[in-house]
């Protein structure tokens, strides 16, 4: 069975949504190292996630990048959420011309699988990314989870979209569908 590892019902609901019964949810919040990309922080997550299921599993680890701010929040998404909140970071992005910014995910999946270099015992990651640009906006709309009522996307923000919609355009959705096509192979 595939491990979907996240302490975030948002995720899982998107994630279900897309992979159906192909996932079953594991709460388990891994410690996330501190790195200016999302990948070596999802692929950390993996390795410690595996060592907790046991059972091949895959983690979610995603941001908000805004262009005027050189990328962040980014990988501190969670933690400026958790502190300024997301309405702090619409009204600090509001006087900028330039309201530019992308949302990331990825997903590592992780089987136990020894890394090709096993001498030190690593174990190998496969990461996926899904990459969304869209506009810093006033907030609107009740649906979604975290930053989607100030991010908008060909004119919806994604919190005025229902899970499935949001799939379709969004970075979770992007990397969703290019693990899926990759996990049908094996
Ligand atoms: P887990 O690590 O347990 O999966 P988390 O919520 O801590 O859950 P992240 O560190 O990946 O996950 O999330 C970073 C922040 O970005 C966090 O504040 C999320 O609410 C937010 N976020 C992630 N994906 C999002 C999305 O699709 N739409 C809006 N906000 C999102």
């Amino acid at each position: 069975m595939l491990h979907y590892v996240t302490t975030n019902p948002g995720k899982l609901r998107e994630a279900s949504s897309y992979l159906g019964e192909a996932i079953e949810s594991y709460e388990y919040e891994y410690a996330e190292i501190q790195a200016k990309t999302l990948e070596p922080i999802a692929a950390a997550g993996a390795r410690e996630a595996y060592r907790e299921v046991g059972e091949p599993v895959v983690v979610d680890d995603a941001g908000l990048f805004i262009d005027t701010f050189d990328g962040f929040p980014g990988p501190y998404s969670s933690f400026v959420e958790e502190t300024i909140g997301v309405d702090r970071v619409w009204e600090l992005t509001e006087s900028e011309t330039n309201r530019d910014a992308e949302f990331r995910c990825v997903l590592a999946y992780c089987d136990g699988t020894p890394a090709e270099d096993e001498s030190d015992g690593t174990l190998a990651v496969n990461c996926f990314t899904g990459v969304v640009r869209g506009e810093i906006v006033a907030p609107r709309g009740t649906g979604g989870f975290g930053y989607d009522p100030i991010f908008e996307y060909e004119g919806e923000t994604f919190a005025e979209l229902t899970p499935e919609a949001k799939n379709e355009c969004s970075h979770r959705g992007r990397a969703l569908a290019s693990f899926a096509a990759w996990y049908d192979d094996q």
